[in-house]
């Protein structure tokens, strides 16, 4: 049985839900106002450089309803800010409002944040209740939490194998790819898509398959295109150099133009790539990236242990022989079946370093 101080936080994080993409590369974040036990308020967080959940929340109150907005309890799943950002300090606005009871998920990592938006509450005399479904409010927003704890995005790998476990078959006659899933597999992958900030393939995939990376059969906002190009090999022919999405190419060469569409990084390919990768998509501010292949990019962030979630489908096509699937052992967080299609997805809890 949840408790009702549970039950209000899983409403807030239902709230935080609806905007979550939309709010990156900030958190998203559910608050509710409740006054003996009725909810007269409610908001999330607005599209990026809005305002946040608890200015959405304390507006949505009716005019009838306003004199009880200081005898309410706020809950919230984030940590209310205390910094002057794209928007003033929730806090301010807490206090202003005169709201005594103020119900916490979890701390906010921001280094701006970081516990003083609830010493700030403190100091003002209110109630502050911190760690009500502390660890479903960070799940709901790993990625923001990943980025700021570790200096890193969040990292989903993403693969599809055949029966027989290989990833491509040895021989391949067009320059697409060779699909293993089902249309609705297929439709899924794209809603992950249009979920994070960046998606990454190594050279072979974009050589072999020349793949478009983009939200096709879904709605929402198409991710950054990442692509490893050590030695240039990847034309201007290829869908990811098309300017339609933003592209960040990490190659060896140096000297190369930029354009606003079109980022070329220098780094060197060594035995740091994996970390050299996230620490580019750190600096560009991309709080998550979905890797799609190939199989020896897979398994590169594998070795360095720098993953946190992989996505993995088994579809019915048999290759006998091809690109052989990543070896890897972590921890499996869900099962489904997509008609034919089994989809497992697995959790690293083990990450070896951190940047
Ligand atoms: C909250 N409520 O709904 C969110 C918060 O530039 P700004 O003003 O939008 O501030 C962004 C930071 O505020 C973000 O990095 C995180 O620390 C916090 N997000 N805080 O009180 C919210 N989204
Ligand atoms: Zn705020």
């Amino acid at each position: 049985m949840k408790t009702s101080h549970e039950h209000y936080m899983l409403r807030c994080l239902e709230l935080a839900h609806n905007g979550l993409r939309e709010a990156m590369p900030n958190p998203s974040v559910g608050a509710i106002l409740v006054y003996n036990d009725r909810i007269i308020g409610e908001g999330h967080t607005s599209p990026f450089g809005g305002p946040h959940g608890e200015v959405n929340c304390i507006n949505s109150v009716a005019e009838a309803d306003r004199h009880l907005i200081p005898l309410s309890t706020l809950y919230v799943s984030l940590e209310p800010c205390s910094h002057y950002g794209k928007t003033p300090p929730c806090c301010d606005l807490i206090i202003h409002e005169q709201i005594q009871n103020i119900i916490i998920g979890t701390v906010d990592p921001n280094e701006k944040v970081a516990g003083n938006g609830i010493k700030k509450l403190q100091e003002a005399g209110k109630n502050v209740t911190v760690g009500v479904l502390e660890a479903e409010c960070r799940e709901f927003n790993r990625r923001f939490f990943t980025f700021h704890e570790k200096q890193r995005p969040y990292i989903i790998l993403k693969w599809a194998e055949s029966a027989d476990g290989f990833l491509s078959p040895k021989h391949k006659s067009e320059q697409s790819p060779v699909w293993i899933t089902n249309a609705y597999s297929r439709q899924l992958v794209h809603k992950w898509r249009s979920e994070e900030m960046a998606i990454l393939a190594g050279t072979q995939t974009i050589l072999d398959d020349n793949p478009q990376l983009d939200v096709r059969t879904w709605t929402g906002t198409n991710p950054v295109r990442i692509v490893l190009d050590r030695t240039g090999k990847i034309n201007d022919s290829y869908f990811v150099k098309n300017h339609k999405i933003k592209t960040i190419v990490l190659t060896e060469k140096s000297n190369l133009p930029n354009l606003d569409t079109l980022v070329y990084e220098t780094v060197p390919f060594d035995e740091n790539l994996p970390r050299t990768i996230a620490a580019v998509l750190y600096r560009h501010n991309l709080q998550s990236v979905i890797i799609e292949g190939g199989g020896k990019t897979l398994q590169t962030f594998i070795d360095a242990g720098l993953w946190d979630e992989a996505r993995v489908f088994r579809g019915k096509a048999v290759f006998t022989e091809g690109t052989p699937v990543p070896v890897f052992k972590a921890t499996v967080q869900h099962r489904e079946t997509i008609l034919e299609d089994e989809l497992i997805i697995y959790r690293n809890y083990g990450e070896r370093n951190t940047i």
